[in-house]
C-alpha cells in the first residue's frame, strides 16, 4: 500500500522526507498543505496539525525523524546502521540537527544586530559540537558511506544557511571547516539539490515576511511585514 505524505513546500522537516523518498525511490502520494490554517480533518492524521505527516491505510505517523526512519526501514534502505549502538548514536545526532534547525528559525526572528549575533553564536556553538564530534572522523555525512539519515536531517539547515549567506554571513570564516565542507558536499548531492524548490528564494522571502518581519534578516533583505 502506498503511503500518503502530507507536506508543505517550504518546511525544512518536509524537505527531509522528500529527500528520503527520492533517494530510496519510494512510491507515495504527496498531498501539499499550505502554510496557513490546516483543515480540521488533518488533526486525525497529525494531532498538532504539523507537517510532515504520513498516513498508511488507517494508521498515521508524524514527526520527520519518525517518518524518515519508517520509510528507510520499509525498504531496508541502509540509511541508518544496523548496529544498535551506532544506530542510537545516529539518532542522537538527528535530534541535535533538530535543535540546530530550531536555532535557525530563532535566528530568522532575532531582532536587531545584537539579538541576531546572540542567536548566531548559539547556532555556531551547536554546530561546533558537530565539528568536534562525529565529523572528526572525516567521513562524508555520518556513516562515511552513502547518504545517511543524519545527512538528511542536516540538509535543510544547510540549504537555508547557504541561501542566507548570499547576503548575510552566518558561519565564521575560521572554524567549522568540516561542517562547511559537509554542507557543500551535501548540497551538491543531486537528490538534495532536487529537494529545493525552484522558487525557494521567493518562499524564503515570504517566510520572513509572514513569520519574522521584525527580524534583523528581514531588515537586511528589505522585506517589509504584511
Ligand atoms: N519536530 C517536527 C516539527 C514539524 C514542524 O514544526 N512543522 C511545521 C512546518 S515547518 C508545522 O507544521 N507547523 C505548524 C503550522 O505551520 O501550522 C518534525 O520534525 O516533523
Amino acid at each position: 500500500m502506498e503511503p500518503e505524505l502530507f507536506l508543505f513546500d517550504f518546511c525544512p522537516y518536509c524537505q527531509r522526507v522528500s529527500i528520503v523518498v527520492a533517494h530510496l525511490s519510494i512510491a507515495h502520494q504527496a498531498i501539499q498543505l499550505g502554510g496557513g490554517e490546516r483543515p480540521s480533518w488533518f488533526g486525525e492524521v497529525s494531532p498538532q496539525k504539523t507537517v510532515p505527516a504520513l498516513r498508511i491505510g488507517s494508521q498515521s505517523m508524524f514527526d520527520s525523524s519518525v517518518i524518515t526512519e519508517y520509510l528507510n526501514d520499509s525498504v531496508q534502505g541502509g540509511m541508518l546502521p544496523a548496529d544498535p549502538v551506532e544506530r542510537g548514536v545516529c539518532r542522537s545526532w538527528i535530534g541535535h540537527a533538530g535543535q540546530c534547525q530550531g536555532l535557525f528559525t530563532r535566528l530568522c526572528q532575532a531582532t536587531g544586530q545584537g539579538g541576531f549575533e546572540t542567536v548566531r553564536k548559539e547556532l555556531i556553538d551547536a554546530l561546533e559540537r558537530i565539528e568536534l564530534g562525529p565529523l572528526t572522523q572525516g567521513c562524508h555525512g555520518f556513516n562515511g558511506r552513502a547518504l545517511s539519515l543524519v545527512d538528511v536531517a542536516m540538509a535543510p539547515l544547510f540549504t537555508r544557511i547557504a541561501h542566507v549567506e548570499n547576503w548575510q554571513a552566518i558561519l565564521p570564516t575560521i572554524g567549522l571547516e568540516r561542517v562547511r565542507s559537509w554542507s557543500e558536499r551535501l548540497l551538491a548531492e543531486p537528490v538534495v539539490a532536487a529537494s529545493i524548490p525552484d522558487n525557494f528564494p521567493i518562499l524564503f522571502q515570504r517566510f520572513l515576511k509572514n513569520k519574522a518581519a521584525d527580524g534583523h534578516l528581514a531588515e537586511r533583505l528589505g522585506v517589509a511585514g504584511s
